[in-house]
């Protein structure tokens, strides 16, 4: 097989075309990325107003605990006991995708960043500068009350998380505790509410969020979902005159197939990728220090990508680029010196709705250790029904009808995976199970169908 690499290193001084991205922790990015991202914030609440259709969106969609309406959908907390709605991770995934793309639309060479929210706890960071995030607190009244009501979270939180291999344990675990949780509570205002994404400081909590599962599918290669659609990106939902595409969680387990890495400390590593052009004309991945990119980076014949950073490029064995195609790497000395001007800043206050804007009951964190189901298993049934929980554990499981009547009680013990056979002799249509442990706490409620 015939290779021409085809590489060219540019200095230059001026882009003008779009980019995937690679994000990083905030404290990496340029002065010009930093204002041109407060820009593009700013400009995008001139109309069509993204913040504000993701989070009314957002909190329409929030939590519907299944004994109000067991049919209705919704993002958050469907674990442990509904795991097959179970979206948590891959939809805010996908939200940080949308705001991206829209951010990109605005500028093209920058990408959103992430808030480490285990070591950059100070009232006083750079994150909370009157030039960065903190204009918008006044400005869209958000009513932020920093380090009210925390904490955030430690290190070895984030430790405990990668150290969980099963993925709905590792997402349920992740969702409730503080890694998710204390970004919220500690900053107030709007963020403990389900309108949390009118407050740009979401989109920073939410791609460390998204960077840590990124970490952990690096470590264990196994998330997996039991849904293949999720709500507003299920080919109906229509912003600004265009239908969202449908996306089946399972494909976006992996952030390269939204052209999206992550560079830390230093380093960005570019790899098994293949530049498609899907959403860009010309990819371009930027990081101001190193970029390495290799092991089957591959750009083919008629596909358009370049790889910017102010410090170093090193390709390695496993970059290709193939005969057709147009790949450039350029050190660009332009973005540290050129910081481009504040746009206005225009006041721009949400309406502010106290039902709306009351803080989620977030769930205790509490340390305990009840068991969680993490897989039930088939609905509709037709003879049996399995539930596999993530320990052994001593519990109870009952079967009623849609009159309350319980058609079956059995008792388990010392178990992680629990059978009720033989239900073939009961007739169609739709029953609810429990799983109560030896506390009397009810781990799976559920609505089921035998066919
Ligand atoms: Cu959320």
């Amino acid at each position: 097989m015939k290779q021409i690499y085809r590489i060219l290193i540019l200095l230059c001084f001026a882009h003008s075309l779009s980019a995937q991205s690679i994000r990083k922790n905030y404290q990496e990015m340029t002065n010009y990325e930093k204002t041109a991202l407060v820009n593009a914030f700013y400009e995008l609440r001139n109309g069509p107003d993204l913040f504000n259709d993701l989070a009314v969106f957002h909190s329409q969609y929030f939590n519907f605990d299944n004994t109000i309406d067991p049919t209705r959908l919704d993002l958050h907390f469907n674990l442990p006991d509904e795991a097959e709605r179970e979206i948590f991770l891959a939809w805010h995934r996908r939200q940080m995708f949308e705001m991206e793309q829209a951010v990109q639309n605005i500028n093209p060479k920058i990408s959103l960043a992430f808030w480490n929210t285990t070591n950059d706890q100070a009232l006083n960071s750079a994150l909370w500068d009157e030039n960065f995030m903190g204009s918008f607190n006044t400005n869209w009244d958000l009513r932020r009350r920093l380090g009210h009501d925390g904490p955030l979270p430690t290190p070895s939180e984030v430790s405990v998380l990668y150290g969980i291999s099963n993925f709905f344990q590792f997402s349920n675990e992740f969702e409730r505790r503080n890694v998710h949780r204390g970004a919220h509570v500690w900053t107030g205002g709007a963020m403990p509410t389900p309108l949390s994404p009118r407050d740009p400081i979401f989109y920073f909590h939410h791609v460390y969020a998204d960077f840590i599962w990124y970490n952990w599918e690096e470590i264990h290669h196994n998330s997996a979902y039991i849904t293949t659609s999720m709500l507003r990106y299920d080919g109906t939902y229509v912003f600004n005159g265009q239908t969202l595409p449908l996306v089946n969680p399972n494909d976006i387990t992996d952030t390269r197939s939204l052209g999206v890495f992550y560079g830390s400390d230093g380093l960005a590593k570019l790899n098994n990728y293949i530049v498609s052009n899907t959403y860009r004309p010309e990819e371009i991945f930027y990081y101001q220090y190193r970029i390495e990119v290799g092991n089957n980076f591959i750009i083919p014949e008629g596909a358009n990508c370049r790889i910017e950073s102010v410090n170093e490029i090193k390709l390695l064995p496993g970059f290709v680029a193939d005969s057709g195609s147009k790949f450039v790497a350029s050190i660009d000395v332009a973005t540290t010196q050129q910081r481009p001007q504040n746009k206005v800043r225009a006041k721009n206050p949400y309406n502010y709705d106290e039902n709306i804007n009351t803080a989620i009951i977030w769930e205790e964190d509490n340390k305990d250790d009840t068991p969680i189901i993490i897989d039930s298993y088939p609905n509709p049934f037709s003879d049996k029904i399995t539930i596999k929980l993530n320990k052994n554990t001593n519990c109870t499981v009952a079967v009623y009808n849609m009159m309350g009547g319980v058609i079956r009680e059995e008792a388990f013990h010392n178990t992680n995976t629990i059978i009720i056979n033989k239900l073939y002799g009961l007739s169609p249509g739709f029953y609810v199970i429990s799983v109560v442990d030896a506390d009397g706490k009810i781990l799976l409620a559920k609505r089921v169908i035998k066919m």
